[in-house]
């Protein structure tokens, strides 16, 4: 394998799936997508056609033939698992979109049918794990050089969401990858979940409570707080601040020019996640195919996909009932140690 073409079959090709497609097939090396599928047969074929791929009706039959060696799911949430579940079982390397499944028990069922079968093949699409900035972050925090981390503050602001974006999304959709990046950032489990509703935007749909305030604590006391703000209006904004004992540490933003003109001194910023995080996106895809070519998983497991959904689970209750939720994970199964 190490030396040939990984191929590569994309089931969902909506937005998100079209431009992996595009990122595998022009951009990175080493894999590339040869087929797809989507439930949408006809749309699928069309994807299919402008990209220059065979197109199959049926996913699973997608999944099992003997045309893909792995997989890459970028179809709507909830049928994450059925394909995560299908690659499993054919014995192949599935990239999964992040959520893994948007119930706890289904990330569960993955895996332990991961489990079972023996060999780790599936990795979720939590891309911030891959974002230059919070990789020297995470250097900086291990190395214990500024002392031990005691609070983060972080901020995630949208410029606008979609309309059907509806308030239980600022955790599920949105604040899920500080979930997952700040238990990899700091290397530590989760103890509590507590969400505050501030004052309520002029800008945000009637279902839609933002902007909205995430706390959670970690196993040794570590506090976090995460503002959702996802109707500013104005800019997409990514903000990680880990106070240590002796130092602040700052996530860095994305260069750029500074501009001076009409009496004003500014810099350009960008105005959604596909830009700001796009060099993110390309390191976890060419990560993802050299794994699958030397024959392991590095990435985000489905270890990770699970404990993303139980804590945003606990994180929803406690905005729900406007308590604090205690979290409670499994026991990490022997086959996840690394
Ligand atoms: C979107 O689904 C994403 O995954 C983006 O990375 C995130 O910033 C945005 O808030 C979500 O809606």
């Amino acid at each position: 394998m190490e030396s040939s073409i990984l191929r590569v079959g994309v089931v969902g090709t909506g937005a998100i799936g079209r431009t992996h497609i595009e990122r595998i097939n022009n951009k990175l090396s080493g894999a590339k997508v040869v087929v797809c599928a989507d439930k949408h047969v006809e749309f699928g074929k069309k994807v299919a056609q402008q990209y220059g791929l065979k197109a199959y009706e049926s996913g699973a039959a997608m999944i099992a033939s003997d045309e893909v060696d792995a997989v890459v799911v970028a179809t709507l949430d909830p049928d994450h698992e059925e394909y995560v579940m299908a690659a499993i079982k054919a014995g192949k390397y599935v990239f999964c979109e992040k959520p893994l499944a948007p119930e706890a028990s289904a990330c569960k069922r993955i895996v332990e049918a991961e489990v079972t079968g023996g060999k780790q093949l599936v990795q979720v699409g939590f891309m911030r794990r891959y974002d230059p900035g919070y990789r020297q972050l995470k250097e900086a925090v291990k190395s214990r050089r500024y002392g031990e981390p005691l609070m983060v503050h972080c901020a995630h602001r949208n410029p606008s969401v979609p309309d059907d974006y509806d308030t239980p999304m600022a955790v599920e959709n949105s604040m899920i990858h500080e979930i997952d990046v700040l238990r990899w950032l700091l290397d530590e489990e989760y103890a509590t979940a507590e969400v505050k509703f501030p004052r309520k935007t002029r800008k945000a749909y009637e279902n839609l409570r933002d902007p909205q305030i995430m706390i959670l604590t970690t196993k040794s006391g570590i506090y976090i707080d995460v503002e959702a703000f996802v109707c500013t209006g104005h800019s997409y904004d990514i903000k990680c601040e880990v106070c240590c004992e002796d130092a602040i540490l700052n996530l860095p933003k994305p260069a750029t020019i500074e501009i001076l003109e009409n009496a004003h001194r500014g810099n350009d910023i960008d105005s959604d996640w596909s830009t700001r995080f796009v060099d993110a996106y390309n390191i976890e895809f060419q990560e993802w195919i050299d794994a699958c070519k030397e024959g392991c998983v590095k990435g985000p497991s489905a270890w990770d996909g699970y404990i993303g959904q139980v804590t945003a689970a606990a994180a929803s209750k406690a905005r729900d009932e406007q308590i604090i939720v205690n979290i409670e994970y499994d026991e990490m199964p022997q086959f996840y140690k690394k």
